[in-house]
């Protein structure tokens, strides 16, 4: 007993409380390397983000290889399509792709695309936790048939339950925004990497890696995160060719551990036109130097049997309750974004993601796009709960635990009507 005991005496506890948030300092993202002070979007282009870029990399979700050569296979088959989904409001297309050939593992797009649109219709993309079939009450959605999570699951298996049809529906507002005349893209995150530490076996950084399941991975290399988000990029390249989409105009979104992902994706594929964390936490927009909720430690495996090792680079778990000594913060990764718009959003009772942290990552994320010339998010105080602020930062608090809901899905929206209208 005196093991387990003293390994949980290991663990520091959880601080919730605003009043015993220890003080920190914050790396400028506008400081180069050399010294040299960023004062105009040449220098950012050219010698700030690029460094912002690897400190990223390096230190938190790892290098994505250049699969280019891999992706000439790539093969798109439509599976099923209808137009009359949403009683007609909207045509229903449902992709299997092999992004590197049908040597390699495939993955299921659904795609939704208003029938009114009278021109290409911009497009929100993002991952889903349990399989198409979960975003959705729409019966010919196809049952995911890789590894799930217990939750998702038959009983005693990871094959994917049908009787879980539509029960995340409450998460994926697809027929508010087809109404608003916006299309929807979604892939099941398992479909690329299975949700564990042995899962990359099973998924795309297994098949892409030269020594296939025998690889043992160095520090630097991408992990799970890094995976998913080259995944949403994949998706995007099906898209470019949908013609009733306008792929110049996709925001790339996720919930949680998919809006860190999102985060990653959007940094990485310029291709996005706007940038979406939903409660992304810890990993994400919220500061990691700010020790509220879940810290880097917790999340990087660094306390045995808690976290998930397998979603950052090996030297991210380092900075576990060292967190003074990061060379960066989530300032730097949402800086990725810019000049495009960026949204970052919180719930009021998702204090494992630290609200108030993911404000403030957007607060130090504003000075990149003032020096850009852009009006970012123009305040450092954190708005009431349902009162979305900023111009090309946008932010939100909603009133509630940790989720994706329609009043979220009415901010983003509003937001996008601004920076990739539909109408
Ligand atoms: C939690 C994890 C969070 C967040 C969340 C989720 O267990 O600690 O960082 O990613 O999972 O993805 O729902």
């Amino acid at each position: 007993m005196l093991l387990p005991l003293l390994l949980l005496a290991a663990i520091p506890a959880t601080i919730s409380d605003e009043s015993k948030v220890p003080p920190y300092t914050l790396p400028d993202p506008l400081v180069c390397t050399d010294g040299r002070k960023v004062t105009d979007a040449k220098t950012w282009n050219e010698v700030r983000r690029p460094e912002v870029f690897r400190l990223v990399e390096e230190n938190m979700f790892g290098r994505t290889p250049d699969t280019s050569k891999l992706q000439a296979e790539a093969v798109v088959e439509v599976r099923e399509q209808s137009k009359d989904a949403f009683g007609g409001k909207a045509t229903r297309t449902q992709f299997k792709v092999w992004p590197i050939g049908k040597k390699g593992p495939s993955f299921d797009m659904l795609l939704y695309v208003p029938n009114a649109s009278k021109r290409p219709a911009p497009v929100f993309v993002g991952l889903n936790f349990g399989g198409n079939h979960t975003t959705v009450e729409d019966p010919a959605v196809f049952v995911a048939s890789s590894w799930v999570s217990k939750q998702w699951a038959v009983k005693g298996t990871t094959q994917a339950d049908p009787a879980q049809r539509g029960s995340q529906a409450r998460r994926w507002e697809f027929e508010a925004l087809i109404d608003r005349g916006y299309a929807s893209a979604t892939a099941y995150y398992g479909d690329f990497e299975p949700d564990h530490p042995e899962g990359w076996k099973a998924g795309f950084r297994g098949a892409i890696s030269p020594d296939g399941v025998n690889t043992k991975w160095q520090d630097g290399e991408w992990a799970a995160i890094g995976c998913w988000a080259w995944g949403i990029s994949r998706m995007l390249d099906v898209l470019e060719k949908v013609p009733s989409v306008d792929a110049k105009r996709a925001a790339v979104h996720g919930h949680s551990r998919l809006g860190k992902a999102s985060l990653w994706a959007g940094a990485q594929d310029t291709r996005f036109a706007f940038v979406i964390s939903n409660n992304s936490g810890c990993g994400g927009a919220a500061l990691n130097k700010r020790i509220f909720g879940e810290t880097v430690g917790v999340i990087s495996g660094h306390y045995p049997g808690r976290g998930f090792p397998h979603w950052f680079t090996a030297r991210f778990e380092t900075f576990s309750e060292k967190e003074d000594k990061l060379p960066l913060d989530a300032h730097y990764l949402l800086a990725l974004a810019a000049p495009r718009p960026l949204y970052v959003a919180s719930a009021s009772e998702d204090s494992w993601a630290d609200p108030v942290g993911e404000f403030l990552g957007a607060v130090h994320t504003d000075p990149v796009y003032h020096v850009l010339g852009l009006p970012g998010l123009g305040t450092k105080e954190q708005p009431p709960i349902s009162k979305p602020v900023g111009q090309t930062i946008g932010y939100h608090l909603r009133p509630g635990k940790h989720d994706i809901l329609l009043e979220d899905w009415k901010y983003y929206a509003d937001f996008a009507d601004r920076v990739m209208p539909a109408k």
